[in-house]
């Protein structure tokens, strides 16, 4: 068993107590980072990570609502404003990303928040670093406004494969809920209706093969579950991180595979004899969600015709970056022997 001071309720001082790593975290009560990432076991707990997956922490993060919260727009990329879904008069699932978004005033946000007005209606405002809180068609002007953080991706170079995690839940337990909503470009990707009284609410990840300068936006609306965009104590919280890691198998919040963008083009990296089985491991660069399949022939410089191919497997899972397969050669060895792989991925 562990060896904890009975005087230190927090013997490591990673700002979780020593009963709580043990029965519900599971963590080292007298080690500050359990698995090593470099992340605290408080800090992996208290902002949604994984305190025992050295894979899962901040480090591969590219921007982070919470911590980055700030009073100034476009600041490490993050803007601040709303959509006046009532004046704009458009789709739910469709905006345009550039009209329909009203960035707060900078000179006027009520610091150190951002605040339609200073302490009443509109209640269009975010406040702190996860604070959100939409204005309903009950509210003066009668409008409909959604809180919108902005993350856009300036400091992507090329297509990139990215993660991104979203939460919202209610902090005033009351009232008819909310509705929490992602946007790449304008376009709705995913949505969840949270409930008045749910405080936990949710964490998805949406991945998105994200060019430079693409817009990420976090909507809040008024309208709860029962479809009422009234406000009634709308009180959230929501937050949005950007991550550049994508896990094996990485699924959207529907179950439909990411299909990740490759970083660059199919070709064989990598070939390995086994003379005992006698086998050939052949490797090459992948994608998550991607399908594969691989030829062999021994006669390619007899005939170039696509005969000549043999097809050895067609359903092999891309396995993340890299794909490793193996291929039996039967005996005897012939003197030649091609190999290729094609991408099959429906
Ligand atoms: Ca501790
Ligand atoms: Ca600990
Ligand atoms: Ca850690
Ligand atoms: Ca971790």
């Amino acid at each position: 068993g562990f060896v904890t001071l009975p005087n230190n309720a927090d013997s490591d001082n990673d700002g979780i107590k020593d009963g709580e790593e043990i029965e519900t975290h599971l963590t080292d009560p007298l080690k500050t980072d359990t698995d090593n990432d470099g992340a605290l076991d408080g800090y992996e707990v208290a902002r949604f990570f994984d305190p025992l997956d050295p894979d899962i922490n901040p480090s591969t993060l590219l921007a982070d609502s919470y911590e980055e919260y700030s009073g100034t727009q476009g600041q490490d990329d993050w803007n601040y404003g709303y959509r006046n879904l009532t004046a704009d008069g458009g789709e739910i699932e469709e905006y345009d990303s550039v009209d329909d978004f009203v960035a707060f005033d900078e000179a006027e946000h009520w610091r150190p928040n951002w605040r339609l007005a200073p302490s009443a209606a509109p209640w269009t405002l975010f406040s702190g670093p996860e604070g959100s809180h939409p204005n309903g068609t009950n509210s003066a002007p009668n409008e409909e406004h959604w809180t919108i953080r902005r993350w856009t991706a300036s400091e992507l170079d090329s297509e990139t494969p990215l993660g991104l995690t979203w939460h919202t839940r209610k902090t005033n337990l009351n009232g008819g809920g909310v509705t929490g909503s992602l946007y790449v470009n304008g376009s709705l990707v995913d949505t969840l209706s949270i409930a008045g009284n749910d405080g936990t609410g949710e964490i998805r990840t949406w991945y998105a093969n994200l060019n430079p300068g693409d817009i990420v936006d976090l909507a809040l609306t008024p309208t709860g579950p029962d479809g009422n965009a009234s406000d009634g104590s709308d009180g959230s919280a929501n937050w949005l991180r950007v991550d550049t890691r994508i896990p094996p198998g990485a699924t959207q919040p529907d179950g439909t595979p990411f299909l990740a963008a490759l970083a660059q083009g199919l070709q064989i990296t990598k070939i390995l004899y086994d003379s005992e089985s006698p086998s050939l491991v052949v490797t090459w660069p992948s994608g998550n969600g991607r399908n594969y399949a691989v030829d062999i022939s021994t006669d390619l410089l007899v005939g170039d015709d696509e005969g000549s191919w043999e097809e050895y497997d067609d359903s092999i899972p891309g396995e993340g970056e890299e794909t490793t397969y193996e291929i039996i050669i039967e005996e005897p060895l012939p003197p030649r022997f091609f190999i290729r792989v094609r991408d099959v991925t429906e």
